[in-house]
């Protein structure tokens, strides 16, 4: 009888510890470090970076399509050609070419005319890149796309793959933008200069049969602006529905020096203002000079706009969100010293992980970057302070940002290092814990993911598995336990 029970309380104890052991996944996932850093991708960070040549290297634009799958596109001084359009990826082993010749002599452009301002982004048609071409006396914009062999034109009834229809005469293009519409093909804004002193904004999308076409006109002058005052430096998203919503900033030209940040998004059938956007102080409403806006839309389909805000001397970069009803500040965003007090170049918007906003800027020694953390404007493991995300010590300008398929923000911008001329240099902020080896594979098909970022499901799953094989194990304890009993009653019997 003393046996038999002992037999049953070992099995109780050995029972407790196959729960607690299978338990382990869930415990190491709480008890693992968390990996916080500004990480450089294969020497994206120090030495030459990402284009390492002994030209000026600037104006980068930095697009994420997949957790590693990295494009960073810059204007590049090249001896005795002037400014060309560069395009690198990273590789397996560091930064490479994408088709022949993308970094090298004449890059994507190839002309003989400076190839500036190139702006990125992944399409169906795979990467789209559009720069402004400065030739014959007026600029215009060009663009191409990569295939996965060579760069193509990307309208082929353009005879020199610029815009259709060409500039009107003695006016010039400037400033372009891209974003990725719902069918997936590209959707471009770019600001148009016209003889009368004017400057209006522009609109086309690449259509399925590859030509550039407006929506209600919206690609040929007066754009989708008309006024009378400066309409210039657009920035572009797309929404939910994948239709485009533009922001730019406007010369009020009423005598009072003033600048505001105007949007307009295409409902389906019109271009529209949302909240007042369209008209008056539009998104901005203050009596200094608002410019240089940027805009992007999270996953539930609110607005966000920054831009750069004069106060006294200095420029701050300013933020709101559009709520559905009316633009809202978050914090002090959009008043005195608003999300960042002291930039001295155009700030960038993306967004984190959370969708929160994230704002990077060059500041007066380096690149820097500050979130929204729900209720105050944060660095990022002190990318607002020291030498922040860049640390180069007051060489640092033209931040790009952009989010990878795991949520990590992006980085570029274009930098001097010590004994160097400007190079193109990337960091990505990795705040995801690190997750060790688990000791039971995990369903590759479930529809919420694989978990591999500690998220719910893979939570959930374990704890699923856990509590399943207890309760098996409890059930398989009392059969052996009820057994034992009949045994030892028969016994007594
Ligand atoms: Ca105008
Ligand atoms: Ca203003």
């Amino acid at each position: 009888m003393r046996s038999t029970l002992a037999r049953a309380c070992g099995c109780i104890v050995f029972a407790l510890t196959l729960f607690l052991g299978l338990s382990d996944p869930l415990d190491l996932r709480s008890a693992s470090a968390q990996s916080q850093s500004w990480s450089e991708l294969a020497g994206s960070g120090t030495g030459g970076g990402i284009s390492s040549t002994p030209e000026l290297s600037a104006s980068p634009s930095v697009v994420c399509a997949g957790a590693d799958e990295i494009y960073v596109v810059w204007e590049e001084d090249v001896p005795s050609l002037g400014k060309e359009i560069y395009v690198r990826r990273l590789g397996p082993s560091g930064w490479i070419e994408v088709g022949t010749g993308s970094a090298s002599d004449g890059g994507i452009s190839g002309t003989y005319s400076p190839s500036t301002n190139p702006k990125a982004v992944m399409t169906s048609l795979g990467l789209v890149v559009a720069w402004v071409e400065k030739a014959a006396g007026f600029a215009r914009i060009l663009t191409r796309y990569y295939d996965g062999v060579t760069w193509k034109k990307l309208d082929m009834s353009a005879p020199d793959d610029s815009l259709t229809p060409a500039p009107v005469p003695y006016s010039s293009y400037d400033s372009p933008d891209l974003a990725v519409n719902g069918a997936g093909f590209p959707m471009l804004v770019w600001a148009a200069f016209t003889p009368g002193n004017n400057a209006e904004i522009l609109f086309a999308q690449l259509s399925g049969s590859q030509t550039w076409a407006g929506l209600a006109g919206s690609d040929l002058l007066p754009g989708i602006t008309d006024t009378p005052g400066f309409s210039v430096q657009p920035a572009i998203a797309a929404d939910a529905r994948g239709l485009p919503v533009v922001t730019w900033c406007e010369d009020l030209r009423d005598g009072s020096g003033n600048f505001e940040i105007r949007l307009l998004r295409w409902t389906g059938s019109a271009w529209a203002g949302e909240g007042g956007s369209a008209s008056g102080g539009g998104v901005s409403g203050t009596p200094g000079i608002s410019a240089r806006p940027d805009v992007a839309v999270d996953g539930t389909g609110r607005i966000l706009v920054s831009w750069q805000e004069q106060v006294s001397a200095r420029y701050a970069a300013y933020l709101k969100r559009y709520d559905g009803v009316r633009w809202n500040p978050l914090g002090n965003s959009a008043t005195g010293d608003g999300a960042v007090g002291d930039i001295v170049n155009w700030p960038s918007l993306g967004l984190t992980r959370t969708d929160e906003p994230v704002i990077a800027y060059s500041g007066p020694t380096d690149v820097f970057a500050r979130t929204w953390n729900g209720s105050t404007w944060v660095g990022l493991g002190g990318s607002d302070t020291g030498g922040g995300i860049s640390n180069m010590g007051g060489l640092a300008l033209s931040p790009a940002l952009a989010r990878d398929s795991a949520g990590n923000v992006c980085v570029a911008w274009s930098g001097a290092s010590p004994l160097r001329s400007y190079d193109i240099y990337l960091r990505r902020w990795i705040d995801a814990p690190i997750v060790p080896p688990t000791p039971t594979p995990r369903p590759k098909d479930h529809p919420e993911g694989d978990g591999s970022d500690g998220s719910f499901c893979s939570r959930s799953t374990a704890r699923f598995a856990s509590t399943t094989l207890w309760i098996a194990g409890g059930i398989l304890l009392c059969l052996f336990l009820l057994g034992r009993l009949r045994i030892v009653s028969r016994r007594l019997l």
